[in-house]
């Protein structure tokens, strides 16, 4: 039995991402707030691949709470061996001196601490093993900087750096560490960037065709997949009407 834990699996990448390892048999361990839809999304895949799932309610940012739902899984389930850190999010588009400091706070604490907080689980269990890989949702804001992209991109940029710092602290104990770095995909992140306001985030995608969930789900399948003497540092996928983060093609 392999299995994967991938965090923020209610939606876009991470659910997609959920979709494509249950077809390829994996078990599943999902982290995410939202319960009623993660408990949803780990029926379906249990009814639709007759595989196992775990769903762990819990907030990537609050360490006791997350490390109550991982450390309490039955021993088996702690064989992980893909993690998927995905949980992420954007709260805000605004100049520096405008920002909202509880925006920040978000995002911080959510792209960066919860991050950081998996990781360190996970990755002891994975050392005990010998053997694991874990992937890291970065993005085209974590290799440049866009306007009011500010802390956003930041966060992206810690990812990035934390990628490298983990493929180095883990290259002794036999682990992968892969960044997957996405340019725009259309998923519920520009509505959760805008707070709901769903007009705001549909015209981030007009008069382009975004990347979807899946695709960043089948880069991520391909870099798992190879054989175990190849590790993929990093990957940073574009859509086609997308040079940079901002520099964009629209009809
Ligand atoms: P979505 O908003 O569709 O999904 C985000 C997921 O993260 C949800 O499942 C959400 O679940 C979960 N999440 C957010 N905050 C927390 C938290 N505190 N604790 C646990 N889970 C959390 O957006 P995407 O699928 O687009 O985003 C996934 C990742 O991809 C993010 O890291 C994002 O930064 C990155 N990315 C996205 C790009 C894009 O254009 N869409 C481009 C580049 C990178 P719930 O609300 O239920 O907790
Ligand atoms: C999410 C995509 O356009 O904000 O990382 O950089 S973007």
């Amino acid at each position: 039995m392999k299995t994967a834990l991938i965090t923020g699996a209610t939606s876009g990448i991470g659910e997609a991402c959920a979709d494509l390892f249950a077809a390829q048999g994996y078990h599943l361990i999902l982290v995410a707030r939202r319960e009623n839809l993660l408990k949803d999304v780990a029926k379906r895949l249990e009814d639709k691949y007759a595989i196992e799932t775990k769903a762990i309610v819990a907030d990537v940012r609050v360490h006791d709470d997350l490390s109550y739902g991982l450390e309490t899984l039955p021993a088996q389930w702690k064989q992980v061996d893909v993690l998927i850190n995905n949980a992420g999010l954007s709260q805000g588009l605004d100049p520096i001196d405008k920002g909202s400091v509880t925006d920040w706070d978000t995002m911080i604490d959510t792209n960066v601490k919860g991050l950081l907080y998996v990781t360190k689980i996970v990755s002891n269990w994975m050392i005990s093993r010998k053997s694991g890989h874990i992937i890291n949702i970065g993005s085209i804001a974590g290799q440049e900087v866009y306007p009011n992209g500010n802390v956003y991109c930041a966060t992206k940029h810690a990812v990035d750096a934390l990628n490298k710092g983990m493929r180095i602290d883990l290259l002794p104990h036999g682990i992968k560490v892969t960044a997957i770095n996405p340019g725009m995909v259309e998923t519920e992140f520009s509505k959760v960037r805008f707070k709901g306001d769903e007009g705001r985030a549909k015209k981030v995608y007009d008069g382009l065709e975004p990347l979807v969930a899946n695709d960043i789900a089948e880069a991520i399948w391909f870099v798992v997949s190879r054989p175990a003497h190849v590790n993929i540092n990093d990957m940073l996928i574009m859509p086609t009407a997308q040079a940079t983060g901002a520099i964009i093609k629209r009809n």
